[in-house]
């Protein structure tokens, strides 16, 4: 029996099993994959990058990891940030911690002996006390329903599950269906060398220049030297970024201050446009208008075209109110001869055909489908396990109406489960390592607490767990993303029953949460029954 599982080698897994090992505990990790990454091992589609300033992204408990590694962009590359995941794994020799692909099908959680049971899909089976899942937030692909994919002769390769060979794209004829964060850095990437690239658009979004640029040899040595001053900036901003919102309102100020200030933002790096911008642009309509305006007149001056330029522009939700993608020439792709924009809500996609795809306008012939449709996002990874707690409740079941959780770390009627970055934490809506370090480290704290105690047994009262999914969706009342359809609102056309919003992630700040966290560890675990 183990002390403790965990379930991923993601950013999370890998940090998790760390902490367990340095505490003694019999833990070992379990990996669907063949190796460590998570995310960063999934996600090898071309052009794929952060959008977290690299040195403001990665770890920051390791003194010896900061003091190694180089990031070679401010917004490194898919490469780079899984040979970084490598290296963390090799320097804290973390991988022999691991069993690698097996993928955890089912849990489930014996009364009696206080302990799960998990099966792998490999037919074996384990048991632990503590189940840990880091089976992160955007890591279960969602295929759109396309009738005919079947007979389709060329490629169809999904962004979240691309192979590890080389996918040919120089001279093909490519299409990409969606275009949220992934589908707009594919789209600009494959743009380069396509023979031609058909873009099948359902929804536009609202998209910022990342501004990226290479690290020379004298800002490597600065970063190095201001690691705590960059720690201590993400601590204090609400999602862990290196941004945060200016206490200014743009109503409050001058047509010519804001165009000045938002001319300032566009050309900055990274997600300050987003999270540094006035105070008042996320949550008040007319403010939102305006930067809306700002943003609609920049895509009209980069898209030569105006009924493409049109067709780009996002009629349906403001700036900012869903997950703004970052790009780097990706409205100039549209400037191309050989890049064709397909809007769907004019000419939808009827099915497709052995050649490529059908729309209501015609044939698509195409040599390489690329589905940059995104996850069934948060909760969508523990769903895949057929997760059972007390009295044969299934954790799928209990969120019928959506997540309830405590913290976002545990589920009443499923003792011994704690789930890092899981709906309703402030690591979904978070520069993800800073808070997946918060998790991480309190999630150890817990463990070692019970251990110290003796406890064996630990579970979110029903009344701490309604407490808290009421504040999660009490902080986000007012905030325009609640009044629009995205992955953070749990809504997805391609699944089944996810077609009322169903808030998946915490809005209220990461201090916030983090505060709140530590003040419940701080009364012995309020909130939870320790046995
Ligand atoms: P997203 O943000 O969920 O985007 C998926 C895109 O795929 C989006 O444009 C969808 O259009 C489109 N989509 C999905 N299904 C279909 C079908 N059936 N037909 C046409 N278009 C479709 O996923 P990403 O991978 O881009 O990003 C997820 C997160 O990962 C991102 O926020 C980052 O934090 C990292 P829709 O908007 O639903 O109309």
């Amino acid at each position: 029996m183990l002390d403790a599982a965990v379930i991923g080698a993601g950013l999370s897994g890998m940090y998790q099993i760390h902490r367990l090992q340095a505490l003694g505990l019999a833990s070992q990790g379990f990996e669907a994959g063949a190796d460590v990454g998570g995310t960063w091992y999934w996600n090898r589609y071309p052009g794929a990058r952060f959008d977290s300033e690299s040195y403001s992204y990665g770890y920051s408990f390791s003194a010896e990891v900061l003091r190694e590694w180089n990031w070679s962009e401010h917004f490194s590359p898919q490469p780079e940030t899984l040979r970084y995941c490598n290296f963390v794994a090799d320097k804290l020799n973390l991988r022999k911690h691991f069993r690698f692909g097996m993928r955890l099908v089912s849990a489930r959680f014996s009364d009696g002996e206080n302990a799960w049971s998990l099966e792998f899909d490999n037919g074996e089976t384990v048991r632990c006390r503590i189940l840990v899942t880091a089976v992160g937030p955007l890591s279960a692909p969602v295929m759109p329903e396309l009738s005919g994919l079947e007979t389709f002769a060329g490629e169809v390769q999904h962004t979240g599950l691309w192979p590890k060979g080389e996918v040919a794209v120089k001279g093909r004829r490519i299409g990409v269906i969606g275009t949220g964060a992934t589908g707009v850095q594919v789209i600009q990437e494959v743009a380069k060398t396509a023979g031609h690239l058909t873009v099948f658009q359902r929804t536009p979004n609202w998209c910022a220049p990342l501004n990226n640029r290479p690290i020379s040899a004298p800002e490597q040595a600065s970063i190095k030297a201001s690691y705590d001053r960059i720690f201590r900036l993400c601590n204090e901003t609400a999602n862990g970024f290196m941004h945060d919102a200016d206490p200014r309102k743009a109503l409050e100020a001058s047509a010519e201050e804001r165009e000045a200030f938002w001319e300032k933002l566009y050309s900055e790096p990274g997600f300050g446009i987003w999270l540094a911008n006035y105070s008042d642009i996320l949550v008040d309509q007319t403010a939102n208008d305006l930067i809306s305006a700002f943003m609609a007149r920049k895509i009209r001056e980069r898209v030569r075209d105006p009924v493409t330029a049109a067709k780009l522009i996002p009629g349906n939700h403001g700036f900012g109110t869903r997950r703004v993608p970052m790009e780097t020439n990706y409205y100039e792709a549209y400037n191309q001869a050989d890049v064709d924009l397909v809007d769907l809500s004019e000419t939808p996609i009827e099915c497709a055909t052995p050649n490529g795809l059908i729309t209501a306008a015609g044939e698509v012939e195409l040599d390489l489908l690329i589905l940059a449709t995104g996850f069934d996002a948060v909760r969508g990874a523990l769903d895949r396990i057929d997760i059972v707690g007390v009295n044969g409740v299934r954790l799928k079941d209990r969120w019928d109406d959506g997540p309830v959780t405590y913290l976002g770390l545990a589920v009443s009627g499923f003792p011994n489960l704690l789930t890092l970055v899981g709906p309703h934490n402030s690591a979904t809506f978070c520069n993800i390592p800073r808070c997946i370090e918060q998790n991480v480290d309190w999630v150890t704290d817990a463990i070692r607490y019970m251990a110290a105690h003796g406890y064996r047994r630990i579970e979110a009262t029903r009344e701490a767990e309604e407490e808290w999914t009421s504040h999660v969706f009490e902080v986000a009342q007012g905030l325009l993303m609640t009044k629009t359809r995205s992955w953070f609102m749990g809504l997805n056309a391609n699944i089944q029953g996810r077609d009322k919003p169903r808030l998946l992630v915490y809005a209220g700040g990461a201090p916030r949460y983090r505060e709140r966290c530590d003040a419940v560890a701080a009364q012995g675990y309020a909130g939870f029954q320790l046995t």
